[in-house]
């Protein structure tokens, strides 16, 4: 099964969003196995968005992205990494369809309340990086014989 990783930032859990992401997750199917809130810390952030390190707004998403604590997650399930990639909807709220969680609670990039890997290779480098090998789990959940085929 595919992992992905997740993240409610500090605005998600500072607006009270992180349990309404958290039930989207649930409800699709998706299994949870690994979460926790923590504050990130400068150097784990510019190691997270170090893809954008070149970037006019990469000062400013450090600063948020540490600015207080945020909901790690990771996130098992057929095609995980595309579900959450849609259930996110598109990084600019404004073009994000309605339904989607950033479509639904959010209205400028800058403040997009949550975050899920693009790919394998960069869900494999982000759960590394937010997460020991001891801070996931392993488990069935009795709905799966319902959810796949
Ligand atoms: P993603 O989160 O949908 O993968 P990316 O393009 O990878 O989007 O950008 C990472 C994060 O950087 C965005 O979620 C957003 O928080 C922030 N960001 C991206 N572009 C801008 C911008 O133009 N202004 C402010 N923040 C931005
Ligand atoms: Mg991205």
């Amino acid at each position: 099964m595919e992992h992905t990783y997740v993240m409610v930032k500090p605005d998600g859990v500072q607006r009270g969003i992180i349990g309404e992401v958290i039930s989207r997750i649930e409800k699709r199917g998706l299994k949870i196995i690994a979460m926790k809130m923590h504050q990130i810390d400068e150097e784990t952030a510019r190691e997270h968005y170090k893809e954008h390190s070149d970037k006019p707004f990469f000062e400013p998403l450090v600063e948020y992205i540490t600015s207080s604590p945020s909901v790690s997650m990771i996130v098992e399930g057929k095609d995980a990494i595309k579900i959450l990639r849609s259930m996110n909807g598109a990084t600019n709220p404004v073009e994000a369809h309605p339904g989607t969680i950033r479509g639904d609670f959010a209205i400028e990039t800058g403040r997009n309340i949550v975050h899920a890997s693009d790919s394998e290779e960069t869900a494999e480098k982000e759960i590394a990086l937010h997460f020991n090998d001891s801070e996931y789990t392993r488990y069935s959940r009795i709905d799966e014989v319902c959810l796949y085929e």
